[in-house]
């Protein structure tokens, strides 16, 4: 049953599960469930009670990924699996990741409800800790899950509080020390679909209700530090300076050009966080910390641009006299999405009468990962406000929504019947 008051009802529970924003000044502030806290745990439960209650057997990795399977009538078939994930960014919005997970447990529900007999298992799978926001790396859990990332990496990443990723799973009740040893296997698996917003303009601009993904943007993460001579702002003259945020605001506008260049289509960069020392309005900054995020659907244009900052680095701080070190945070290169999975995705478009295109993931997701495992497909969902997603903002329809878990459905079961 594809029912929209339980998919709006469902929105309202996770949004719920938030951080109150004790720095918000705007009105309202979004939703923050930092990955590998107590609020994704408690999301991740109301998942496996709602799958419990409709029979679904439980499970929940070492990672703290939430598996809810129907079992198939074939014992040998691996799992046709659907799902995305429950954690956010900072002032997130409510269907980043939560769109997707509602679209699986819609589906079960229908399958359930419809008496349906399949012959693979159904997996609804939530992945934890999809979000950088926190650790920095993204994809953490299906990362875990899929050997990407090791218990040896969970030491390393640390959060703005300096606490580790190991020790954010522990609190909230996850075994960071068995996860080498619950690696999921590719027998398992016989394919991963995940439905997720657009998280950018052109479904809602072209008028279509879906679109199938071809390629999922690889990133690349960086921090760049910086530094220089802090000094009075008044005494020191300017061509005497070591001006640390100017260094990163020269490097921040080489990037922007190099990105904006119509000889770099498919690459985008932003910076989206920078620490100023000592952060005085009478000092010049002696000392500047700046992320870099790139983007890109070409491994080939996404290590490009890497170089091309990593150029505009050197030559600011030679300019400058300024020390600069680059931290690499992250890296997945792009990934095309097998052609059966975005067969069955098209064909169940057709099937229900759904208008789709095809266009590439801007963002990274989950299911780039689980490409890694098994044939991966993506479907999208409008986003209307201009696309606008990461920001309390982000809007979509609930009937988009449900009309999105038809076709999840329907491109599943043609999965299972091998079409
Ligand atoms: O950063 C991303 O692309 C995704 O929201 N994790
Ligand atoms: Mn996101
Ligand atoms: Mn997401």
């Amino acid at each position: 049953m594809f029912n929209e008051d339980l998919a709006a009802h469902y929105l309202d529970t996770f949004a719920s599960l938030s951080l109150p924003d004790n720095q918000s000044t705007t009105k309202d502030s979004g939703v923050i469930r930092w990955g590998m806290s107590l609020l994704e745990r408690e999301a991740h439960t109301f998942f496996q009670e709602e799958m419990r209650s409709l029979g679904l057997d439980l499970s929940v990795d070492a990672a703290g990924n939430s598996i809810a399977t129907l079992p198939g009538s074939d014992p040998d078939c691996g799992a046709l699996a659907c799902g995305s994930h429950l954690d956010s960014v900072y002032r997130a919005g409510r269907y980043d990741g939560i769109a997707g997970v509602i679209a699986a447990m819609l589906a079960a529900r229908h399958v359930v409800e419809s008496e349906e007999r399949w012959r693979h298992p159904l997996s609804c799978v939530v992945f934890a800790c999809e979000e950088s926001a926190r650790f920095s790396q993204a994809c953490l859990g299906s990362r875990l899950a899929t050997g990407l990332t090791s218990r040896s990496d969970l030491r390393r990443l640390h959060d703005a509080q300096g606490i580790s990723a190991e020790e954010a799973m522990k609190e909230c009740g996850l075994c960071p020390e068995e996860v080498d040893e619950q690696r999921w296997r590719t027998e398992d698996w016989e394919a991963f679909l995940e439905l997720h917003i657009e998280q950018g303009p052109r479904l809602d601009e072209e008028g279509v209700q879906a679109g199938v993904v071809e390629v999922i943007s690889g990133s690349t993460r960086l921090r760049i530090t910086l530094e220089g001579i802090a000094s009075h702002s008044g005494g020191t003259p300017m061509e005497l300076r070591h001006d640390a945020l100017a260094g990163a605001a020269e490097i921040l506008r080489a990037a922007e050009d190099y990105a904006r260049d119509a000889a770099h289509p498919g690459t985008r960069v932003t910076c989206g966080v920078i620490d100023v020392e000592p952060g005085g309005l009478t000092t010049i900054p002696g000392r500047c910390s700046m992320s870099i995020d790139i983007r890109d659907t070409s491994a080939e244009s996404q290590r490009a641009a890497r170089e091309a900052i990593e150029d505009a680095v050197a030559t600011a701080a030679a300019r400058r006299g300024l020390s600069a070190t680059i931290t690499p945070l992250s890296h997945v290169d792009p990934e095309e999405l097998a052609l059966g999975p975005r067969q069955a995705l098209r064909n169940a478009c057709r099937d229900l009468g759904v208008s789709f295109i095809d266009l590439p993931s801007g963002a990274s997701h989950d299911a780039q990962i689980m490409a890694r495992l098994c044939p991966t497909g993506m479907l999208f969902i409008p986003s209307l406000n201009g696309g606008v997603s990461h920001s309390p903002d982000e809007l979509s329809r609930v009937s988009d929504l449900v009309t999105g878990a038809r076709v999840l459905h329907a491109a599943l079961r043609r999965l299972d019947h091998g079409a």
